[in-house]
């Protein structure tokens, strides 16, 4: 047991995405995504940024490994962008894209870092968008035959395969709202891109096992739900936005079956669904990824909103520069929900979860909060274990300050300080920390008394 009340074994890493660090969107041979066209198109991004450049990990990577290696983790998630193995997301494997992720695997296994993949990390080739995207049922055959060139090329040098990330933000954020790409507000009937996602994760799960025993899961967003007041109201609309945010999504891969009361949300229709569909969703798991940053308090949507139920904030409750509320309590509460609802849940892994934070000029140039953050985060999964959940390793979001989707540069989430203008990595006191954190944890116990031997040793006797 470490400090933070984790077991034996638990292992530690940090997480990234290809679109928010790679940048080198038009080397190799690599498509255009739909982030990539998001961000041109719509002027969507708070600072008018784009994925283009990110990080430059596509040409930084040994350098950013070298720092991987400094913090010391076992392990390393990263994302494989589609459109670099793909351009159009159809077709022969592009060899550069392939030789890239390559040398990419390979840097990491050198260092003795675990490399576990996400396979989809929301950056679909745009001629896929162009077809219907993942409206489109055939988008879930293409996703296979991409699923099948990944396995074949890097099946034995990934450490765990994760299919799919977040599919209700990308379904929520990215298809009902249009808040993020591909920019539709699809409201309610963005249902059919939830279930295609999830079907698209089976039928990838059941192709990665043909040949391989590599371990495979999936990364949800979980969110603990409480209602904003005691009304009757209210507990029935904190109910139904669990089953829209953590059910839906929890419940058809552990149990096979959608919530009923999701049917009560205007324009989702159960009658996507067909025959097997929901037997491929629920093929059994290795492991299940959750991504956790805060929990959701829940009240009665203002006029004309096209669903029921609003966010409320919380009162008196420290808030990142995200405006997320930080209550570490939250994980806790979440993953014995999850427990509780789901006694088939497979061992777990925290693939997320960190916090935005500026420590420039006039900030917190000494990280503090990052550091408690993590420290309060770790302990809540501590407590977990301790209430019985079975979690085996955690992943803290992220490396590195990256491109973080439609906030563009503005929000620092990194263990290291990576400055957009220059592409500098300076790594903070919180990746510090954090190398303390792990190395502790590694190390033999030191604090055990040492065992008294009762029985004479042959060195004692062989002392004059
Ligand atoms: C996610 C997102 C990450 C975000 C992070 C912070 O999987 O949640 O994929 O890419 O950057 O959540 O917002």
């Amino acid at each position: 047991m470490s400090e933070f009340g984790l077991p034996e074994g638990f292992i530690f890493g940090t997480s990234t995405a290809a679109a928010q660090i790679e940048g080198a969107v038009n080397v190799g041979g690599r498509g255009p995504s739909i982030w990539d066209e998001y961000a041109s198109t719509h002027k969507n991004i708070l600072d008018a940024s784009s994925p283009a450049i990110a990080c430059d990990h596509y040409n930084r990577f040994e350098e950013d490994f070298d720092l991987l290696r400094d913090l010391g983790g076992q392990a390393y998630r990263l994302s494989i962008a589609w459109p670099r193995i793909q351009p159009t997301g159809h077709g022969p494997a592009n060899p550069e894209g392939v030789a890239f992720y390559h040398r990419l695997l390979d840097a990491l296994i050198e260092r003795g870092i675990q490399p576990w993949v996400t396979i989809y990390h929301w950056d679909l080739p745009l001629a896929m968008q162009d077809a219907g995207g993942w409206q489109n049922r055939d988008t879930i055959d293409a996703f296979v035959e991409y699923t099948r060139i990944l396995r074949d090329e890097y099946g034995s040098k990934v450490a765990a395969w994760m299919t799919v990330n977040e599919p209700v933000v990308h379904t929520g954020v990215g298809h009902a709202v249009g808040h993020a790409a591909p920019g539709l507000m699809l409201l309610g009937s963005a249902f059919t891109v939830a279930h295609h996602l999830l079907l698209a994760h089976g039928r990838a799960t059941r192709v990665l096992r043909e040949t391989l025993s590599t371990p495979v899961g999936i990364v949800n967003n979980h969110s603990p739900v409480e209602p904003a007041g005691d009304s009757e109201k209210e507990a029935r609309l904190a109910a139904l936005y669990n089953s829209y945010h953590n059910g839906q999504f929890a419940a058809p891969l552990l149990t096979g079956a959608y919530p009923a009361e999701l049917e009560e949300l205007e324009g989702i229709h159960f009658d996507v669904i067909q025959d097997g569909d929901m037997d491929i969703i629920s093929t059994p798991l290795d492991f299940y990824g959750i991504n956790y940053y805060f929990p959701t308090k829940v009240g009665a949507a203002p006029p004309f909103y096209p669903v029921p139920f609003a966010p409320r904030e919380y009162d008196g409750v420290p808030v990142t520069d995200f405006n997320w509320p930080v209550m570490p309590g939250g994980l806790t509460e979440i993953l014995k929900q999850l427990k509780a609802a789901y006694p088939n849940l497979p061992p777990v892994y925290i693939t997320e979860n960190g916090c935005a934070y500026d420590d420039g000029p006039g900030g917190d140039t000494q990280d503090t909060r990052r550091i408690k953050f993590l420290e309060q985060h770790l302990s809540a999964i501590g407590d977990a274990v301790a209430g019985g959940v079975d979690v085996r390793g955690y992943f803290h979001w992220t490396l590195m300050d990256n491109w973080e989707w439609q906030e563009g540069y503005t929000k620092k989430f990194g263990l290291i300080r990576m400055e957009p203008s220059t592409l500098d990595r300076v790594p903070r006191a919180s990746f510090h920390r954090f190398a303390d954190i792990i190395a502790a944890h590694r190390a033999p116990a030191t604090n055990v008394p040492p065992v008294i031997d009762q029985a004479p040793s042959r060195a004692r006797v062989e002392i004059p």
